[in-house]
């Protein structure tokens, strides 16, 4: 059902300072970043492998847009660091069925938009031992875009 890690979400108080700490100190670099209004952040994909089931696994470095989005609060109670972990699926409406039966909350009752044209939703950290969850299915590959 769950098939990669898909990424694993880093929050940070300047994109471009954390995205050139990661290609000097690693050699990553960014192959995609825009801006994502409805999650409130700025954020730049870096791609660090693919994977078996066809798709990537990624670091995904957010900046919150404003203070009060998800980000944002979570940056001024904790500071920088890691804030969620993605798992890909091909099917995320089913996966968060299959979850949400399970007495986890799923927090859309719709996935919505992500990176690069992706289906996303989210599990809450209370129902998943602290952990910030989410379900990706990324974009058909003729609909990415970047
Ligand atoms: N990881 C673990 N725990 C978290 C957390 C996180 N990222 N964010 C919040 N929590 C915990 C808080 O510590 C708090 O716990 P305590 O009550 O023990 O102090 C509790 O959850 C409630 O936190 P809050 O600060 O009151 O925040 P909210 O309830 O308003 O929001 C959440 C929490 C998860 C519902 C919200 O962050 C959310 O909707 N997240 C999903 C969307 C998102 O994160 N978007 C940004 C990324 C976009 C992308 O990946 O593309
Ligand atoms: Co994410």
């Amino acid at each position: 059902m769950l098939t990669r890690i898909d990424h694993i979400g880093i929050a940070c108080f300047d994109l471009d300072k954390t995205v050139e700490f990661y290609r000097a100190t690693y050699g990553f670099e960014v192959f995609h970043s825009e801006v994502n209004e409805e999650q409130g952040v700025r954020e730049a994909m870096l791609k660090i492998n693919e994977t078996s089931d066809g798709g990537a696994s990624y670091l995904q470095l957010l900046e919150p847009t404003r203070e009060d989005s998800a980000v944002g609060k979570w940056l001024a109670k904790n500071g920088e660091g890691v804030h969620h972990i993605a798992f890909g699926t091909a099917d995320v409406d089913g996966a968060s069925d299959a979850i949400r039966n399970k007495g986890v909350r799923v927090l859309y009752d719709e996935p919505r938009t992500g990176s690069m044209g992706s289906r996303i939703t989210f599990l809450h950290p209370k129902d998943c031992h602290g952990v910030l969850t989410e379900l990706v299915t990324a974009a058909p590959p003729a609909a990415t875009d970047h």
